[in-house]
């Protein structure tokens, strides 16, 4: 599909302007265009329509905080879509595909792997403002756009009805990680009762903060803002440092299949708590305060879970480069959750001396 008629639907010409592909996402396929004369930017997104079923839903959403944050947060930088020709957030292709206009934002640039402890500290604080900033907003409000994203113990039976389905060469060669996953079948239990109880509170949440969805100024070196708000919806404390433990603590990145270079690195696991708390102690439940150490193993469980799920469906869902990436990408996963796992009564201290330092 060219570009010519999307283009058109959001009022631009197709001879104006550069278009060239951007980003490393496994979902959406994302452009940078500039005009040919002046250089101004934009980014052009086709939403992923097989993962995103009900587009709308992110749309309803975006507006609803951006009116928030605008009447009441007039000065934080809110990444809102610019309208099509016909006044709509979206443009649908003719083969169904939906498209958004974002403002670019110039002089940054966004990573895959996080280099220094102080670029954990600060992605964190601005997935911590987005949150706290919309936490005067009903988070009942907004929809599902993706519904059960983070609902482990659905994670866990696609995972098992996936298994009871591949075929023998995929079982076979995926023993060990399909033993490690069934062995933690109890985290999707434990993730159900924490987020069932009372003292958990429900929030808007990012549910994608992996370290290539902040944008970082260039001057500064500072995260900027969170991009790749299609899963702004309501959601648990859990989900948003979960993935940021995920992504900010191993040297290396999900891709990486050298499992020796896979591991957690303290200062920045510390780096990342300390960013997020310095913004969202004070918001805190008691009880979420009590369980701030399962994040991490819940998204890595989730994360491992989901590739090797794809893996064994054959890969219909995240984007692949060759045969068995999923499987690899689910070794990473859980290379980088046992080690978790038992790193997790200094990281308990750890938390709580944060804590103290933010709440007294
Ligand atoms: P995906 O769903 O494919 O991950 P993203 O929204 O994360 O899509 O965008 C992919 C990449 O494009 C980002 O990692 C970032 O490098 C770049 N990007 C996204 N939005 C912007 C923006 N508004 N300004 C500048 N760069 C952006
Ligand atoms: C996907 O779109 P992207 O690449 O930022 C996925 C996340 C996973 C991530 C793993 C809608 O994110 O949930 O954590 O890949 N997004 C969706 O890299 O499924
Ligand atoms: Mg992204």
């Amino acid at each position: 599909m060219g570009l010519k008629q999307v283009l058109n639907g959001f009022g631009l010409n197709e001879a104006d302007w550069e278009s060239v592909e951007f980003g490393s996402g496994h979902i959406n396929n994302t452009y940078r265009l500039t005009k040919k004369q002046g250089g101004e930017k934009l980014l052009l997104q086709r939403i992923n329509h097989f993962v995103f079923k009900n587009p709308q839903a992110i749309a309803g959403n975006m507006r609803l905080a951006a009116d928030y944050l605008a009447a009441h947060h007039p000065d934080y930088l809110f990444l809102n879509a610019i309208q099509t020709a016909d006044g709509a957030e979206l443009f649908y292709d003719r083969e169904g595909f939906p498209w958004r206009l974002l403002p670019f934002i110039d002089n940054t640039f966004s990573m895959d792997e996080v280099q220094e402890p102080g670029q954990a500290r600060s992605a964190a604080r601005q997935f911590a403002i987005l949150t706290r900033k919309l936490s005067g907003l009903d988070a009942s409000l907004l929809q599902a756009t993706i519904p059960d994203f983070h609902n482990l113990e659905l994670r866990y039976r696609q995972f098992e009805e996936a298994l009871a389905s591949a075929g023998q060469k995929h079982q076979r060669e995926a023993a060990d990680e399909i033993g490690l996953c069934k062995e933690r079948a109890y985290l999707a239990q434990e993730y159900s009762r924490l987020i069932a109880h009372p003292g958990c509170r429900l929030r808007i949440m990012h549910h994608d903060t992996k370290i290539n969805n902040v944008l970082f100024d260039r001057e500064s070196g500072e995260a900027k803002c969170p991009i790749d708000l299609d899963t702004l919806m309501p959601g648990y404390i859990f989900s948003d440092l979960g993935d940021m433990v995920r992504t900010y603590v191993s040297p290396v990145s999900e891709e990486e299949t050298d499992l020796s270079r896979v591991r957690v690195r303290d200062e920045f696991f510390e780096a990342l708590y300390d960013g997020y708390l310095s913004e969202m102690a004070g918001g805190l439940s008691e009880f979420e305060k009590q369980h701030l150490s399962f994040c991490g193993k819940m998204l890595l469980y989730m994360q491992a879970l989901r590739f090797l799920t794809d893996h064994l469906q054959g890969d219909p869902y995240y984007k692949i480069k060759y045969a068995g990436q999923n499987l690899d990408r689910s070794r990473n996963q859980l290379k980088l959750l046992l080690e978790l796992e038992s790193k997790e009564s200094a990281h308990q201290q750890l938390i709580k001396s944060l804590l103290e330092q933010y709440t007294g």
